[in-house]
């Protein structure tokens, strides 16, 4: 981005914001504030850390009364052009109820888009009220738009009123509407298309009868989406760790976050309490991140049982029983190996991480937490939080939290209600 200036001083302590939303002050800051010292300089450039989804660009000034006063800006940016591919083929579709064994749910992701039910290649349930069908994509995706052959030799009005839904949780009804239900004037249509608002991060993809008694009978459902493949780190590396007691000064809950996996508890790399019945152990991370898994390395060389039932929580409270869960509690199965790992069943937003042991009294006792993460103050992408969770946002989570960039308008924001980088 290139500037021209003519008054020398007056854009001093300028900033540029790209982004999304039309309030700037939520946009993503590209590059530094302008100093004295380039105000002597034609062009000032701003370089973004990376590149940023934006339909926005201010400039504006910081803690100063001034004129903003400046010749040109210069955007220099390419299309954002998605490529996508249909990720349901093949894939693990279920469905309410089997019409026939002989016309499977799987027969709507077996790539065949033929509309006729004598193809051999359509579903159907049986006729029941919420009837629903889904498919696992068996990873996470980013989907854009899902695509239903409906079945055109007859019954072509059955799927009337069904919806689409994508997300990240097996329990469809958690998961985010894409695009609007099916009316009568559509089913005249082979293919009936669902462009998602924002595209959404999912895993599962669903369609169901809403309100209606009916044989969910279709073709084929193409889901169109790119592969999301988040940037993770470990964010709990020397951040600031406390426990409920310390077994010893010398072995302080620090030692779980300094970065060393050492199993031994003679490399004076592990931590442990003292014995106590629920005792706990967590991180204060200093900033919210989106948390997609944990990992806990236990100590090898003795005492490995101790941690079993203890269970990891993720949030936004210092409060740890406020927070969510994220993976399963501890069993002795898992003990022998060195690294637990505990998958979140959706990213959640948190700023602490916690374990602690459920109905034991043990000695908290364990060498290393890792906290796999996304950074979402540096994300150049915006969270979408669906509007009805929106009050659940103290405690959690980002369940269904779709990531932008938006397509055409501004349509998000309206159908939300809520955008926001959190
Ligand atoms: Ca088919
Ligand atoms: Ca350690």
């Amino acid at each position: 981005m290139v500037f021209k200036k003519t008054q020398k001083n007056r854009i001093a302590n300028s900033e540029i914001r790209v982004g999304l939303s039309e309030d700037i002050s939520r946009n993503t800051q590209c590059g530094d504030i302008i100093t004295e010292s380039q105000t002597s300089q034609s062009n000032i450039y701003f370089e973004c850390s990376g590149p940023i989804v934006g339909r926005y660009v201010s400039m504006q000034l910081v803690d100063k009364s001034e004129y903003l006063n400046f010749c040109e800006m210069r955007v220099m940016a390419e299309e954002y052009q998605p490529i996508l591919a249909n990720v349901a083929i093949g894939k693990t579709a279920t469905q309410s109820s089997d019409w026939s064994p002989s016309f499977p749910a799987s027969n709507a992701v077996d790539g065949n888009t033929a509309t006729s039910w004598r193809s051999g290649s359509c579903t159907s349930t049986k006729k029941e009220k919420g009837a629903w069908w889904k498919v696992d994509l068996g990873a996470k995706y980013l989907v854009y738009e899902v695509i239903v052959t409906n079945r055109r030799d007859c019954c072509a009005n059955r799927i009337v009123n069904s919806e689409i839904r994508v997300g990240l949780s097996e329990d469809i009804s958690r998961n985010t509407q894409c695009g609007d239900i099916i009316t009568e004037s559509q089913t005249s249509q082979s293919n009936i298309y669902f462009e998602c608002s924002c595209p959404i991060v999912g895993r599962y993809v669903s369609m169901q009868l809403v309100d209606k008694s009916e044989y969910l009978n279709f073709c084929e459902m193409r889901v169109m989406a790119e592969e999301y493949q988040p940037i993770l780190e470990n964010v709990a590396i020397g951040k600031t760790a406390t426990q409920s007691s310390d077994w010893s000064a010398s072995f302080p809950a620090s030692n779980a976050v300094d970065g060393n996996i050492n199993t031994n508890w003679g490399s004076g790399s592990c931590t442990s309490t003292q014995e106590e019945e629920g005792a706990w152990w967590k991180v204060d991370l200093g900033a919210n991140y989106l948390v997609y898994e944990v990992i806990v390395t236990n100590r090898q060389d003795c005492c490995k049982n101790r941690i079993v039932n203890s269970e990891i929580r993720v949030g936004l409270s210092e409060d740890i029983s406020q927070n969510e869960q994220c993976g399963d509690i501890i069993t002795e199965s898992q003990t022998s190996q060195a690294n637990i790992y505990f998958e979140c069943s959706g990213p959640i937003v948190g700023r602490y991480v916690s374990m602690q042991l459920v109905d034991k009294s043990e000695l908290l006792n364990f060498c290393e937490m890792r906290v796999m993460a996304e950074d979402i103050e540096k994300k150049s992408l915006y969270l979408f939080l669906m509007s009805d969770i929106t009050n659940e946002l103290n405690t959690r989570h980002a369940a269904y939290v779709v990531i932008a960039p938006c397509r055409g308008n501004n349509k998000c924001d309206q159908q939300r209600g809520f955008a926001a980088i959190i």
